[in-house]
C-alpha cells in the first residue's frame, strides 16, 4: 500500500486488515460511530458484537489464545474500557496479542469534561505493553504498525490505542507503509545447547515442567521425544493456560498443582528441573513453604525473559524460542546419549507407568464410579460422564473451580488446542473465551465447563454464541454457591460461617437464562440422565446449554 487519500476511519480498518486482522470484537457507542460507519465498507473484517466490554475482550482473548494471531477489539470510551479491565488483565496474563482500541471525544473537547470523558491512556497503561492516543491522522499508520508489532512480538500481549473522533473523520494523503514482523525465533547458542544437553544427560532423575509455549509452538511430539530421551517425568505447569503437554503420553504425570507443599514434595523426588516454556512455579495463595526444593538445580528455557530468575536463582537461564530450542537440542541429545544413559532413561520411563497421569486417571475413574447414583450429582461423576461422550476433536474451555481438579485428572489434553483454562484467576474468561475459541476453530466443537458463580461474570456471552449459531455446548456445573471460597474459608480461617457464598435465594435458572437469549437448554438433576443429555446436546451441532445441579459439599455429599 503506497500513499492513498482516505479518512482516518477507513485508514484504521485498512491498516488492521493489512496487519492480518480478520476479526474485530466490539461494543459500539457514540464515540465509535465513525468506526461503525466504516465497518460495512470492509466485508473482509468480521465484526463480532459483545454485549458488555468485558465480554468483548474475553472473546478476543479466546480467539487470540487459540490462534496466537493479532486480533482487534474496539471498546466504548472510559466506562467501556473500565468494564473491560478484568478481561484485559486476563489477556495480559495469557500473553494474548490484542490490539485494543476505544473511541474518544474529538481532540480538545475532553477539556470541557462532557459525559463519558476521561483520559483513556492512563486507564489502560498498567495492563498493556503500550498505550497511546492518536492526535494527528498522519501518525495513524505509524501508531497502528507499532502497536501491532509490539502486541505480536514475543512475549506477546495486549496494546491499547485511543482513537479521537476528529482523527477518524479527518481526510488526508496517508502513507501506509507495511507490517514489521519481528523474527524472534531464536535458538540458544551452540555453547549453551551443548551445556544444556550435558547437564540434562547427567541427571539421574530429571523432571520437566512443561509450559504453554510448547503448545503454542505446536511442539508436543518433540517435547515427548525429549522426555523419552532423558527418561524424565513431565508435569504440566501450574497455570492452566492451555494443554501444555499431552496427558496420555507415558511420561506425563499431570498437573503440578499450585499447592506449595505438594509441589515441593513432588519435586524433591528429582535431581534436575527443566522448566520448558513455562512459568517457574507460579503459585496462588501465599504459603510459608517454598515450592522449589533449595537443592534442586534449574534449567529454564522460555521466550519470556521477565520470568527467568524472577523468583528463584536459576543455574541455566536461557531466553529462546521453545521450537527452535527443541529442534536444535534433540539431535545433540540423540548423538550424545551413551548406551547406558539410554538404558537408564528407558527404565525410568517404564517406572513412571505405574504412577503417571494415565494410571492415576484409571484409579480416579474407579473411585468416581462409586458415586454414580449419588443425588445431588457428584461433580466428579459428571466430569467422568462428560469426558466419555466428548467427540475426539473437541476443545474444552474450562472455568470451574472445585471441579477443575477432576477435569485435569480425567480429560485427556492430547493436542495443543484441546483445552484452554482459567489462566489469570480472574473470573469471566470462560463464557466469553469459548466464543472466541469457537470462531478461531470453526470446524471443532467447543465444550465450555463453567461453574455457576463463574458463569455470572460474563453471562451475556450466551447471546453472541446464540446469535452466531456457534457449535458450543455450555455445561454449567451448578452447586448454587461459591464452593471454593467456602472451602478456603474453612481451610484457611477455620470457620464455616458462610456469608455471601450461596446463590440459592433465589436460585438462578441457567437453563431459563439461556432460553431467554435464544439458546436451547436442558436441566439435569438425575445422574442417570447426564450421558444422554450431553450426547444430544453435542449432536445438535449448535449452541446450547446444559445446566447440571451438583452437590454443594458441606453436608450435601461431594
Ligand atoms: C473477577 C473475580 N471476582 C471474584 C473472584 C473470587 N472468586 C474466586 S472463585 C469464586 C467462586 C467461583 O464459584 P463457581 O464458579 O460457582 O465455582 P465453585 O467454587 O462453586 O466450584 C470467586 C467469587 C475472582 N477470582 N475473580
Ligand atoms: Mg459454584
Amino acid at each position: 500500500m503506497a500513499i492513498q487519500k482516505m479518512t482516518g476511519r477507513q485508514a484504521f480498518i485498512k491498516l488492521l486488515l493489512d496487519e492480518g486482522v480478520t476479526h474485530m470484537f466490539g461494543n459500539p457507542g457514540t464515540t465509535e460511530l465513525a468506526i461503525m460507519e466504516a465497518v460495512p465498507q470492509f466485508p473482509e473484517l468480521t465484526y463480532v458484537l459483545g454485549l458488555q466490554e468485558s465480554i468483548v475482550v474475553g472473546m478476543a482473548d479466546g480467539f487470540a489464545r487459540a490462534t496466537n494471531k493479532l486480533v482487534a477489539c474496539n471498546l466504548h470510551c472510559a466506562p467501556g474500557l473500565g468494564h473491560a479491565m478484568g478481561a484485559i488483565y486476563s489477556a495480559k496474563f495469557s500473553g494474548s496479542p490484542l490490539l485494543i482500541t476505544a473511541g474518544q471525544y474529538e481532540v480538545g473537547y475532553g477539556l470541557q469534561e462532557p459525559l463519558l470523558y476521561e483520559p483513556l491512556v492512563p486507564m489502560a497503561a498498567p495492563l498493556v505493553k503500550w498505550a497511546f492516543e492518536v492526535t494527528r491522522l498522519e501518525d495513524l499508520p505509524r501508531i497502528i504498525r507499532r502497536a501491532a508489532k509490539i502486541a505480536r512480538t514475543p512475549p506477546m500481549g495486549p496494546v491499547f490505542i485511543s482513537l479521537p473522533g476528529s482523527v477518524l473523520d479527518e481526510e488526508a494523503e496517508i502513507e501506509f507503509g507495511f507490517p514489521t514482523v519481528v523474527d524472534a525465533a531464536v535458538r540458544p547458542s551452540d555453547t549453551a545447547l551443548k551445556q544444556i544437553a550435558q547437564t540434562l544427560l547427567a541427571a539421574k532423575k530429571p523432571v520437566i515442567v512443561a509450559g504453554r509455549e510448547i503448545a503454542n509452538a505446536d511442539m508436543f511430539a518433540q517435547a515427548c521425544e525429549l522426555a523419552e530421551l532423558l527418561g524424565a517425568a513431565v508435569y504440566q505447569e501450574s497455570v492452566p493456560y492451555n494443554a501444555r503437554y499431552p496427558s496420555s503420553h507415558p511420561t506425563c504425570m499431570g498437573d503440578l498443582t499450585r499447592n506449595q507443599k505438594k509441589v515441593r514434595q513432588t519435586l524433591e523426588q528429582y535431581d534436575h528441573l527443566l522448566c520448558l516454556g513455562a512459568d517457574l512455579l507460579r503459585m496462588s495463595p501465599m504459603s510459608t513453604v517454598e515450592p522449589l526444593p533449595p537443592e534442586l538445580p534449574v534449567t529454564h528455557i522460555t521466550e519470556r525473559d521477565w520470568e527467568l530468575g524472577k523468583n528463584y536463582s536459576t543455574a541455566t537461564a536461557v531466553r529462546a524460542d521453545v521450537k527452535e530450542t527443541l529442534l536444535a537440542l534433540l539431535p545433540i541429545l540423540r548423538a550424545a546419549r551413551t548406551t547406558e544413559q539410554a538404558q537408564q532413561a528407558q527404565a525410568r520411563v517404564k517406572e513412571l507407568a505405574t504412577r503417571n497421569w494415565s494410571a492415576a486417571r484409571a484409579k480416579t475413574r474407579q473411585d468416581v464410579a462409586a458415586s454414580a447414583n449419588a443425588k445431588p450429582i457428584d461433580q466428579r461423576y459428571l466430569v467422568s460422564q462428560l469426558v466419555d461422550v466428548l467427540p475426539k476433536d473437541v476443545i474444552v474451555v474450562d472455568e470451574t473451580l472445585t471441579a477443575a481438579p477432576a477435569i485435569s485428572a480425567m480429560l485427556p489434553m492430547d493436542d495443543p488446542h484441546a483445552y484452554y483454562g482459567l489462566a489469570s484467576g480472574g473470573l469471566g474468561f470462560g463464557m466469553a473465551g469459548a466464543v472466541g475459541v469457537s470462531l478461531a476453530h470453526p470446524k471443532r466443537q467447543v465444550v465450555a465447563t463453567i461453574g455457576d458463580g463463574s458463569a455470572m461474570y460474563s453471562i451475556q456471552s450466551l447471546w453472541t454464541a446464540a446469535h452466531l449459531k456457534l457449535p458450543i455446548t455450555y455445561v454449567i456445573i451448578n452447586n448454587r454457591s461459591y464452593r471454593i471460597i467456602k472451602e478456603r474459608l474453612l481451610a484457611m480461617r477455620g470457620t464455616d460461617q458462610f456469608v455471601a457464598m450461596d446463590m440459592d435465594n433465589p436460585a438462578i435458572d441457567f437453563a431459563g437464562v439461556a432460553k431467554s437469549m435464544g439458546m436451547p437448554s436442558r436441566l439435569v438433576t438425575d445422574p442417570s440422565q447426564i450421558a444422554t443429555v450431553l450426547k444430544e446436546a453435542l449432536a445438535s451441532g449448535g449452541p446450547n446449554l446444559v445446566e447440571v445441579i451438583v452437590a454443594r459439599g458441606f453436608g450435601e455429599a461431594t
